[in-house]
């Protein structure tokens, strides 16, 4: 597994963190997920075989929120 660190804007609670994870989770390839709603952040553990990071950050935006260019 890879592991990356995506910015996310507009996490503001639980309840983002919790639908961003479950979002993340439909998706093949993707293991581990932990948003940091202060720091803004999610960390995601891929199989970089099965899905790249342009498609994780369009799933995160997907479920509603920003991904600013990294
Ligand atoms: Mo709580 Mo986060 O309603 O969108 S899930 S702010």
């Amino acid at each position: 597994m890879d592991k990356i660190t995506i910015k996310v804007e507009g996490m503001t609670c639980g309840g983002c963190v919790t639908s961003i994870q479950k979002a993340l989770g439909e998706h093949d390839g993707i293991g581990k997920t932990a948003a940091d709603l202060d720091a803004g952040t999610v960390d995601v553990e891929f199989d970089s075989t099965l899905i790249q990071r342009s498609a994780i950050e369009r799933a995160i935006e997907s479920a509603g929120f920003d991904v600013p260019a990294q």
